[in-house]
């Protein structure tokens, strides 16, 4: 154990330091280091051919993204959500003075269950907001029936899906808007970072105002919007990222399979799927440790960390149980019985491009061995 280097659930992919002087020396040259600069506007064309979407308008953060989001399409009043996923879904809601109402998900993709989403609508609904959790796309068509039906918003927490495609394209083309993140922990990293992409030139402008405070020109504030620009050193570090993205999503889509092949049919532990998407991302590595394995997720989760292994329990807790979300009706258990068991039985298994597959067997020896 002694001189086993610690794996984590994820490190974030670093190009060769080399290539990025090069995008340095720009920006020390033209001395523009924020503000919709030259970098950035590469960056929302370069990301609109790869991601194959219209208009993207690049964030500081994703959270930022969500809460501008919300802002950009003035959702007023309950927002129906997940309680599986990380925290900042359900915060940005709270940031609007939106009352967050929780509906369960369904037990193969852990996703927002759409079977659930009529039953939470009341006549203060205005939006929904789903998250492709892990990556793996949420039931489009059916979340956007009931959006059509009751006249709701859509916009997709989409921090995990960058470069998801399914039937008809890109998953992040569907709902009113969707939020990336490019987060250091994310496939695509710019350090911090974020993006919505956008269906129209309208919309992405008012965005694009919103993130700079509500400027519209230099004398004229159409909207209290707030600071969410990303800088040139982020954008810069995207493009250059980008043309690495080949070979991040192949070497993750070979440890998901490895994974997969070594685990499945491994009693009592069940890798999350999906049959939504046509290109994956393989974000995250989610198993669900049942009752017949033999040990609980906890003593797993803590056996792994003992060697070495920094495994995490996301999403656990859910979020309708942090103080600030348990005392609202729709976060009582017996309303979210799929998504509290999730919770229990969650663990996400190392994957990142520079992992060994003599790790990635070190965590499944681990797994099988059982004791
Ligand atoms: N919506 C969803 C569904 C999200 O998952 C997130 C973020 C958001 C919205 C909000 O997007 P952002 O505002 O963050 O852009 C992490 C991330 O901080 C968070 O971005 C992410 N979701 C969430 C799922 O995970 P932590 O607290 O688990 O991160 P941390 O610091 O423990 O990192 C995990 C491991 O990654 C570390 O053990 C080591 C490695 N790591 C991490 C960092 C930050 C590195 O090797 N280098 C690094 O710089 O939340």
């Amino acid at each position: 154990m002694d001189n086993i280097q610690p794996i984590f659930v994820t490190q974030p992919y670093l190009p060769p330091l080399e290539e990025f002087t090069p995008y340095l020396e720009h920006i020390w040259k033209n001395k523009i280091l924020t503000n919709g600069g030259p970098f950035h506007q590469q960056l929302e064309q370069a990301l609109c051919e790869y991601l194959g979407v219209e208009y993207v308008a690049l964030f500081s953060n994703g959270t930022l993204a969500l809460i501008t989001a919300l802002q950009a399409l003035r959702v007023a009043g309950e927002v129906i959500t997940t309680p599986y996923s990380f925290v900042a879904t359900a915060h940005s809601l709270l940031w609007h003075g939106n009352k967050p109402v929780f509906v369960d998900v369904e037990p193969q993709t852990l996703n927002m269950d759409p079977a659930k989403i009529e039953a939470a609508i009341t006549p203060k609904t205005t939006a929904i907001m789903p998250v492709h959790c892990y990556g793996n796309p949420c039931d489009v068509d059916a979340i956007q029936k009931i959006a059509d039906n009751y006249n709701l918003r859509v916009i997709y927490d989409a921090a995990h899906a960058f470069g998801v495609q399914c039937q008809r394209g890109s998953v992040l083309n569907y709902g009113d808007l969707s939020i990336l993140s490019f987060h250091a922990t994310k496939v695509f990293n710019t350090f911090e970072g974020g993006a919505i992409i956008c269906p129209d030139a309208k919309t992405k402008r008012r965005i694009d105002h919103l993130k700079n405070f509500g400027f519209v020109d230099e004398i004229t504030v159409a909207a209290p919007g707030i600071n969410a620009k990303m800088s040139e050193i982020n954008a810069a570090f995207g493009l250059l990222q980008l043309k690495h993205m080949p070979y991040v999503m192949e070497r993750r889509a070979e440890i998901d399979s490895h994974y997969r092949r070594r685990l499945c049919g491994v009693r009592g532990i069940r890798c999350v799927s999906s049959s939504g998407q046509i290109v994956a991302n393989h974000s995250y590595f989610p198993i669900l440790v049942e009752s017949d394995y033999s040990m609980c997720r906890d003593e797993l989760y803590q056996k792994l960390k003992d060697n070495g292994i920094n495994a995490r329990r996301y999403f656990y807790p859910l979020i309708s149980d942090f103080p600030m979300y348990r005392g609202l009706p729709s976060a009582v258990r017996s309303n979210l019985p799929v998504a509290a068991k999730a919770a229990e039985q969650v663990l996400c298994l190392p994957i990142y491009p520079s992992l060994s597959d003599e790790a990635v067997e070190r965590v499944i020896n681990l797994i099988i061995e059982r004791t």
